[in-house]
């Protein structure tokens, strides 16, 4: 096994030498976090760049998630789908709110608006969506679900850097939307997140709550947390949004290159990006369908046995999971769809540098 590994993803890093001058800065003015310049100007340059209103940035999305949960008094029961990473239900469990899964649609593998309806009861108070791989919810479908029951929605955005829809950015739809920074991601501040908010007063309570509840040195109004993402990250992430247009072609030329290779191949089915929407190429799933020459887990096998990292991002279900499994809702009978796609989906290597070679090598393995 001589050839050099190769992970799910490798982090986007602009040249060392643009990011020193920042960090003389702040040696210089001893302003290390706590909202300083570099914190303000990256929310702003967010603002714009992405065509949202307001901005809070945080440490990573795990915690904004909890935030955002807590900004809009949610509690009983959030209806979310399985068919993600840990944090989007973790966040609910930490609010002691009970997460309600619901099945997915088969062919975007976000949560199906019909099982949404279906899972509401007396205690619903919300529905936490998440754009999986980028591509958009049935945006317009939770609305209405949510404008009929008055739930809020809150979105799980982690994926959605960058992503557009008919209307603009994916991130202006529901109450909120939460985005992830951490280095695995397409735009990344090493970690780091953000919340998105629709008005001034709802960012101001999110800013006091990710300082302890702080609205000034004499008064707090909440048990608020510490989520404040500091000058380092803020600053490596002003520097990342110069960058951001080339990492997204690099991801995107990844992506075609893939889809071309992979069109011909029995039994592998690359999952389709949404033709009305933009892509950001976060993640490249393909499905591993019964007809093709071994399973999902054999493939996973081989890959790993060519040093290729390829990942099952979201195998086991969260709903699987100790915590979740004894839910009425995480019964395997409620979530068909979503079990189908956590044992066929593997998540290929994608990211900017990733060479023509490399890919080559990649489904070189996948045809056997
Ligand atoms: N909601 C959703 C839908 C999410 O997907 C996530 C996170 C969240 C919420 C929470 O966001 P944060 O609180 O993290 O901001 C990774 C990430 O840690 C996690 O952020 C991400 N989703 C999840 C889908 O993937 P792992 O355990 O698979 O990561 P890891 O460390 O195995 O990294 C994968 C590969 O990336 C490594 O094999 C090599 C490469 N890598 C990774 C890191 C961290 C690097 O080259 N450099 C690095 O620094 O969870």
């Amino acid at each position: 096994m001589s050839d050099k590994p190769i992970y799910v993803t490798q982090p986007f890093l602009p040249p060392l030498e643009d990011f020193m001058p920042m960090l003389r800065q702040i040696w210089d003015s001893k302003v290390l976090t706590n909202g300083g310049p570099f914190h303000q100007k990256l929310e702003a340059a967010l603002c714009e760049h992405l065509g949202v209103p307001h901005i809070s940035l945080f440490t990573n999305a795990t915690i904004a998630l909890v935030t955002a949960l807590q900004a809009l008094r949610i509690t009983g029961e959030v209806i979310t789908t399985p068919y993600t990473f840990v944090a989007t239900a973790h966040s609910l469990v930490w609010n002691g709110i009970e997460p309600v899964f619901a099945d997915i649609d088969p062919e975007s593998l976000n949560l199906d608006p019909k099982k949404i309806e279906a899972a509401i009861t007396p205690k619903t108070t919300a529905i936490m969506p998440v754009h999986c791989y980028g591509r958009p919810c049935d945006t317009e479908a939770i609305q209405r679900i949510a404008d009929t029951y008055n739930l809020k929605v809150i979105y799980d955005a982690a994926h959605a850097f960058g992503v557009n829809c008919h209307c603009g950015s994916v991130l202006n739809h529901g109450d909120l939307s939460v985005l992830s920074f951490h280095a695995t991601k397409v735009f990344n501040t090493f970690e780091g997140g953000a919340i998105i908010s629709p008005d001034a007063k709802t960012k101001k309570r999110i800013d006091h709550l990710k300082n302890f509840g702080f609205v000034d040195e004499t008064v707090v109004v909440a048990p608020g947390i510490n989520g404040k993402m500091s000058e380092f990250n803020a600053a490596l992430g002003l520097l990342q949004l110069e960058h951001v247009g080339e990492a997204f072609a690099g991801r995107g030329r990844v992506d075609a290159m893939y889809r071309e290779r992979l069109a011909h191949v029995a039994g592998i089915d690359c999952v389709a990006t949404d033709p009305k929407a933009t892509s950001n190429h976060s993640y490249f799933p393909i499905l591993v369908r019964p007809g093709f020459r071994t399973s999902r887990d054999g493939l996973y096998a081989e890959l790993r046995a060519a040093n290729v990292y390829a990942r099952r991002y979201f195998y086991p279900l969260v709903s699987d999971f100790p915590m979740y499994r004894g839910l009425p809702s995480a019964a395997p009978a409620n979530l068909p769809v979503a079990r189908a796609a956590a044992d066929q989906v593997l998540c290929l290597p994608i990211f900017p540098a990733l060479t023509e070679s490399q890919i080559d090598r990649i489904v070189d393995v996948i045809r056997g």
